[in-house]
């Protein structure tokens, strides 16, 4: 028996589901989750010592690639000098001033361990600075698991088919206005009837947690006069997009300020960290200067700073998300290629270092379209390219992610492995 077999059998007696985290274990598209030993670069290697490409790079954090030189360095040095105070670091401070430098709609900035933190606390601030309590958000968008958030959620929350949590009161859910992805009129629907209840909208600018979904034209311009006109702050959710699709994140790609951003894992370069910021006025609202209260025993914990610091640097080396984009470009326009030869009904897209692939002609642009991919199919794709020795996202309903690591040998590998996948779809029968 396979070491991940045996490894998952006895972690399913002592964690449910065997899993830290529901998307891990595989249901959606099934078999057994790859137990992960090592990383280095754009590979990594399961416990029986099987080498992969790797597209996830832990859900994205892994943006300069698995154990770069640097960010161990960083974390080695760090952890030299103790792991965590529970007091201010000059670290925290070097880090905060550098986000907010390269997120300018920022002004003030607060560390926490995760992206469910930053995006919990983003919603509890915007409440107390508005006074309003209703929040609108959007179907197949996930912000990490804060009951408020946990409604019609994408990422794991889909994959699982429970797309709105249990254990989550009616009359929290009820301060969750839901809509469609992408149809502006709902939103304008919403802020017609409730407007003046409405504290944030809170939004993925670049969809990831349903795969990948991108915004229309004008979408994001609209909801961003939709909230000044009401007085609801508008969330830009980048904890997956922030530093990931470019330096500043999809506000910088796309030319929008909103009121609040979140972020996390590039920021912690594969350490626990997440942040959440906005202008002065807005963020003096937190204690201990406000009466919005937020906390964390490991918030700008040192080693995580570290890791993070070494990652920004990085990411800001010329060139950097240019070859990122580029190389993700060339995966998508050669995998689609790959299936176009064989008549198999496939797309792919990226924005920066992140892609979608679809089983379906053309990448969807609503929630609707996302659930008209052939899932079955994918999971096909997905172990027999597992098989051959590339570790794509295991579920249709996730986005996958590139680091700098990878390059022309990874894309190629994966192209010949797509290729002989794609060959076996409409193969003739054998008679
Ligand atoms: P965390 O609490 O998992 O650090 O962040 C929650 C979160 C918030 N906002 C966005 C846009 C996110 O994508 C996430 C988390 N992303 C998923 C991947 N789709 C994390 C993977 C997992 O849940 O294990």
């Amino acid at each position: 028996m396979k070491r991940s077999q045996k490894l998952f059998q006895h972690a399913q007696l002592v964690i449910p589901g065997g899993v830290n985290s529901p998307v891990r274990a595989f249901r959606a598209v099934g078999g057994t989750p790859l137990f992960l030993r090592r990383g280095k670069g754009a590979w990594v290697w399961d416990a029986d010592g099987n080498r992969y490409i790797d597209y996830v790079g832990s859900w994205g954090p892994l943006i300069a690639g698995h154990a770069h030189p640097d960010v161990l360095k960083a974390v080695e040095e760090a952890a030299s000098r103790g792991l965590s105070f529970g007091a201010p670091t000059e670290s925290e401070v070097e880090i905060a001033a550098l986000l907010c430098k390269l997120v300018p709609s920022m002004e003030q900035v607060r560390l926490v361990s995760s992206g469910t933190e930053a995006t919990m606390s983003a919603i509890r601030l915007a409440r107390g600075h508005t006074g309003r309590s209703k929040i609108l958000k959007f179907e197949g968008c996930y912000h990490g698991h804060a009951d408020s958030l946990l409604v019609k959620a994408g990422s794991g929350a889909l994959t699982l088919g429970q797309p709105s949590s249990a254990g989550v009161p009616a009359e929290i859910a009820a301060q969750t206005i839901v809509v469609d992805y992408n149809d502006i009129g709902a939103v304008e629907r919403a802020f017609q009837e409730d407007g003046k209840n409405i504290a944030a909208v809170i939004v993925e600018p670049v969809a990831g947690n349903m795969n990948l979904v991108t915004p229309r034209a004008g979408f994001l311009e609209a909801m961003r006069k939709l909230c000044t006109k009401h007085g609801t702050l508008l969330i830009f959710d980048e904890v997956m997009t922030g530093f990931r699709v470019a330096l500043g994140g999809a506000q910088a790609l796309f030319g929008i300020s909103p009121d609040l951003t979140t972020l996390g894992k590039v920021i912690g370069g594969g350490m626990p960290m997440g942040a959440f910021g906005g202008c002065r006025a807005i963020m003096q609202c937190i204690a201990p200067l406000g009466p919005v209260y937020q906390a964390g025993t490991l918030s700008g914990n040192p080693i995580a700073v570290a890791a993070g610091l070494a990652t920004l640097k990085l990411v800001q080396a010329a060139g950097f998300y240019e070859r990122l984009t580029a190389t993700a470009l060339d995966l998508c326009e050669r995998l689609t290629a790959a299936a176009r030869q064989h008549r198999v009904a496939f797309s792919a897209q990226n924005v920066g270092g992140m892609f979608g692939m679809y089983f379906r002609a053309t990448p969807p642009s609503t929630y609707a379209e996302v659930m008209q991919c052939d899932r079955a199919t994918f999971s096909h794709f997905f172990h027999a390219m597992l098989a051959d020795g590339v570790y794509f996202a295991p579920s249709a309903f996730e986005a996958c992610f590139l680091s700098a690591a990878h390059g022309a040998p990874e894309v190629e590998k994966t192209i010949r492995a797509a290729k002989r996948f794609f060959a076996t779809l409409n193969a003739p029968h054998s008679t």
